[in-house]
């Protein structure tokens, strides 16, 4: 129908938006890409110190030779975790309720893994937990993973909270990696610094103050030593021969749920107004490093978890034509970046929805001035940005791109 015809044509529009600026279309050609999709690693932490301490020393350590966007919006909704996965991989956006992975596992979606595959990849996941939480193991065998490496493929050696700790669980990976045949996408999915936060004494490495006894506190230890865990991931990977011929990509998946605003205002030694709290809930750091270390520095642009799968095709160089929503992140062309909530920022405003509907019912921030402006200077974006998430809703809803190919003829048929 017409509908159908409508929606194809607005994902396709926004394909060809997107120009080969930076130059790095397929630099990294046949490159191996590991990506770790960190629990609830927040932004603000990135560079941050706590009683003189660094609180991820090695990330800091990295980021002076990777690209860190830092106004990365983690995008989720109440799928948490598996939101992440999905836009992550799928460059759609989430529900307004549920999860995908739970609630749309049958549908079709253009996924990473699947189209890294087409091109000779292997792809697997590491994620020591039951493979059926979140519904994994349908939604991995759906995008068409090699294998889903689940708490039964690891050794319990070293538990932390939910499972094996991460250092183990990157450890363990790294040696499975070692007999997968190159180039490999390996998306590995960490566990230790999962809600509420509690590490043995012997963990507890950072000397936290004030912030004794609060849940934000525990938060920075079990983040620091994630932190400990990726300082080991950098160092086992270049023992095994991977750093010179990988791509590594490392963000967090959410938020941390702790709401208490006096504690950030403690560390961060500042007031926090009702705008620093929303861009410190919705914020999470992505880096990545080139196997030359090229392109390092601070991109500051809006950026978002639908910009990460075609930011590693943009790499790899592949030019497939997935309905995806997101753009690659290195032309410099502006960006929007919608959230769930309806939020969104284009690098000028931040637009904060209320429980009140439309957009006269939230507040439009000017981020120059981080002041309240004109509810106009958001009304475009906010109409772009319910656009993209009703696209997104149908398409999930709907199975649309199953719609769109059967209806597309120079489309080809999957196997
Ligand atoms: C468990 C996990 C945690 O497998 O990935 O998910 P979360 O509770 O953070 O959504």
């Amino acid at each position: 129908g017409t509908e159908i015809e409508r929606i194809r044509e607005w994902f396709e529009a926004r394909r060809s938006t997107q120009p080969n600026a930076g130059g790095l279309f397929g630099k990294y050609k046949d490159s191996n890409v590991i990506m770790v999709q960190t629990e609830a690693l927040m932004n603000f932490v990135i560079g941050q110190s706590v009683n003189g301490q660094e609180i991820t020393p090695n990330i800091n350590q990295l980021m002076k030779e990777s690209l860190y966007f830092s106004n990365f919006y983690h995008q989720t909704g109440q799928g948490r975790t598996s939101d992440a996965d999905f836009v992550t991989h799928s460059s759609l956006l989430p529900l307004p309720t549920g999860s995908v992975f739970t609630r749309y596992a049958d549908r079709d979606f253009d996924t990473l893994p699947e189209i890294l595959k087409d091109q000779g990849y292997s792809a697997n996941v590491f994620h020591s937990y039951d493979a059926s939480f979140w519904n994994r193991t349908t939604m991995y065998r759906e995008m068409k993973y090699d294998h889903f490496y689940s708490k039964k493929d690891f050794v319990m050696n070293d538990v932390l909270g939910w499972s094996l700790s991460d250092k183990a669980l990157f450890d363990q990976s790294l040696d499975y990696m070692k007999n997968i045949k190159q180039p490999f996408y390996s998306f590995l999915i960490t566990l230790s610094s999962h809600h509420p936060y509690h590490l043995p004494e012997a963990e507890r490495k950072l000397d936290i103050g004030g912030l004794e006894g609060t849940m934000l506190g525990d938060y920075l230890q079990s983040v620091h030593y994630v932190d400990a865990a990726f300082g080991e991931l950098v160092e086992q990977m270049k023992e095994q021969g991977l750093w010179d011929n990988t791509i590594l990509l490392i963000y967090g998946d959410h938020d941390n749920s702790i709401k208490e605003k006096e504690d950030y205002e403690q560390l961060l030694g500042r007031e926090l107004s009702p705008l620093d709290m929303e861009q410190i809930m919705n914020q999470v750091p992505l880096l990545i490093h080139l196997p030359d270390g090229g392109s390092a520095g601070v991109y500051s642009e809006p950026s978002g978890m639908m910009n990460v799968a075609p930011s590693i095709l943009h790499l790899l160089g592949i030019a497939a034509d997935p309905y995806w929503i997101g753009g690659h992140l290195f032309g410099d062309e502006e960006r929007l970046i919608p959230l769930r909530s309806g939020a969104f920022s284009d690098g000028k405003v931040f637009y904060l929805p209320s429980e009140a509907a439309g957009l006269q019912g939230g507040t439009c921030y000017d981020l120059t001035s981080r002041q309240p402006t004109d509810i106009q200077a958001c009304s475009q974006g906010y109409e772009e940005t319910q656009e993209m998430l009703q696209m997104s809703d149908q398409v999930i809803m709907y199975d649309m791109l199953r719609q769109f190919k059967a209806s597309d003829p120079s489309a080809t048929p999957e196997p």
